[in-house]
């Protein structure tokens, strides 16, 4: 290499570093799949955030939705993917192919209940012995049976201290259910036939004229219900569409509610719609949401985006803008010593997730050019080599393993071989060295033309 050459690659290692420290996109936290109406739960130190997911196809120009999936997170910047956790396949009593729409979960004595509204369907509930899957119908039926079965989405659930449980939902009314301890029935002595209609007056829930004219109230949908220093929360989409975010408190979990204000604007790059789930985590407030970046711009290709807060010393929520920049500090490191799923990803470009039941979930559809972002990475006193596991029918390629910028000082390339067929997996490694403390990794793939191979794990080895 000569003097002009090596200047040239300085310049281009330097601008790489500059990039990385500057351009820290972090948001939408999935690349992958579109995905909205993020629903957190925080168990066990882990964030698991239940998602609907709008197809990559949109159909007739409305809501696509099949599913619903799950990631989650020790650290708020790597999220790990476990796929589709459950669908309206797992619903034999309707035969909707469509109308996944925003769902929760809650964990009760070891079971987690899993609340989804079918678009036209009403409630239903979903019970599995673990927070991924899989789940299974315990009742056979829908859960909430209403004469307003239309306006029956979006359900929110907590669990009071006490060990009530509360089940709010609607649009664009409120209602609740109290739930048995079973969480999969109601105490139907309340209300009509169990459930409760929310009295929504503008004290409640702001004003706004309706959609007939009349004086209402701003609350639309997307409820997100929870109790935090004895206060009882109620956050939601607002003012139709398009949304903001706002919400209402009250000192009881029936209310009444007051209202609070808005806590997200509108903004260009948000969706018509907007859906807000919160929670604490390791001594840090996140507020989740969607918006419309990844598909620049289309309403039913909406993307789950993050935002670190902090509430004002009198439980009152700040204003909260939408960044590219998401959350900027993670909360742990990640150990490469131990295996780490593929699809545990803080950036990705390119490529896809896809799962079956021998793998699990694994990163696929990867060409030449794709990179997966994993931050935080602790190397501690250095690694000496890295190993991953691999399945290719083609050619193959190869894998750069660079750290702290896409092009980033390269610490070793792996070469991936055809293994003989799409699920044949073998553990491929390479020598590594210079590679010590805390990084940022990037997995940047090369090879010829088409799909190089499929990625399902990797570990670094001392
Ligand atoms: O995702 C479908 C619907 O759009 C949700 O149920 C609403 O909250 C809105 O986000």
């Amino acid at each position: 290499m000569n003097n002009r050459e090596m200047n040239v690659r300085l310049q281009l290692t330097i601008l790489g570093m500059l990039l990385a420290v500057f351009s820290i996109a972090q948001n939408p936290i999935v690349q992958t799949y579109f995905t909205a109406d993020p629903a957190p739960m925080v168990y066990n130190g882990t964030v698991y955030v239940y998602t609907s997911h709008d197809e990559d196809v949109t159909e007739k120009n409305f809501f696509t939705m099949r599913d619903w999936r799950c990631y989650s997170s020790t650290d708020m910047v790597n999220w790990t993917d476990h796929g589709a956790v459950a669908s309206l396949k797992n619903f034999t009593w309707m035969d909707k192919t469509n109308g996944a729409w925003a769902p929760q979960c809650i964990e009760r004595n070891g079971k987690f209940y899993l609340y989804v509204p079918i678009h036209g369907e009403g409630i239903a509930v979903l019970v599995s012995d673990s927070p991924t899957g899989p789940f299974s119908d315990p009742i056979g039926k829908r859960l909430i049976d209403s004469d307003h079965i239309w306006q029956d989405i979006d359900p929110t659930v907590a669990i009071d201290d006490n060990g009530q449980a509360w089940l709010y939902w609607g649009n664009p009314k409120l209602w609740f259910v109290k739930l048995n301890k079973d969480m999969v029935s109601y105490d139907q002595s309340v209300g009509a036939n169990g459930i409760v209609s929310v009295e929504m007056t503008p004290e409640a829930f702001g004003s706004k004229e309706g959609r007939d004219g009349k004086p209402g109230t701003t609350y639309t949908e997307g409820p997100w219900f929870y109790k935090r220093n004895n206060l009882y929360y109620m956050v939601y989409a607002a003012a139709g569409i398009p949304e903001y975010i706002a919400y209402s408190t009250a000192s009881s979990p029936e209310g009444p509610w007051t209202y609070k204000g808005n806590i997200m604007e509108r903004a260009p790059h948000l969706a018509f719609t907007n859906h807000a789930g919160i929670i604490d985590f390791k001594g840090n407030s996140y507020f989740f949401y969607h918006d419309q970046d990844l598909s620049k711009g289309e309403g039913f290709k909406r993307s789950v985006s993050l935002e670190q807060f902090r509430y004002n010393s009198d439980g009152t929520i700040p204003l909260m803008v939408p960044t590219k920049d998401g959350v900027k500090q993670s909360v742990a490191n990640l150990n490469p010593f131990k295996k780490v799923e593929a699809e545990t990803i803080a950036w990705s470009e390119g490529l896809k997730t896809a799962s079956n039941s021998e793998t699990g979930v694994f990163v696929t559809k990867i060409e030449s050019g794709d990179y997966i972002k994993v931050r935080s990475v602790d190397f501690g006193k250095g690694a000496k080599t890295f190993e991953a596991s691999v399945a290719s029918v083609s050619a193959g390629g190869k894998i750069e393993i660079r750290i702290d910028g896409k092009d980033g000082n390269l610490i070793e390339a792996l070469e991936v071989a055809s293994t003989g067929g799409d699920q044949i997996w073998k553990t491929v490694s390479c020598k590594v060295s210079k590679i010590k403390g805390v990084h940022d990794v990037y997995f940047v793939f090369k090879g010829g033309e088409g799909e190089l191979f499929s990625f399902d794990w990797w570990k670094f080895k001392k």
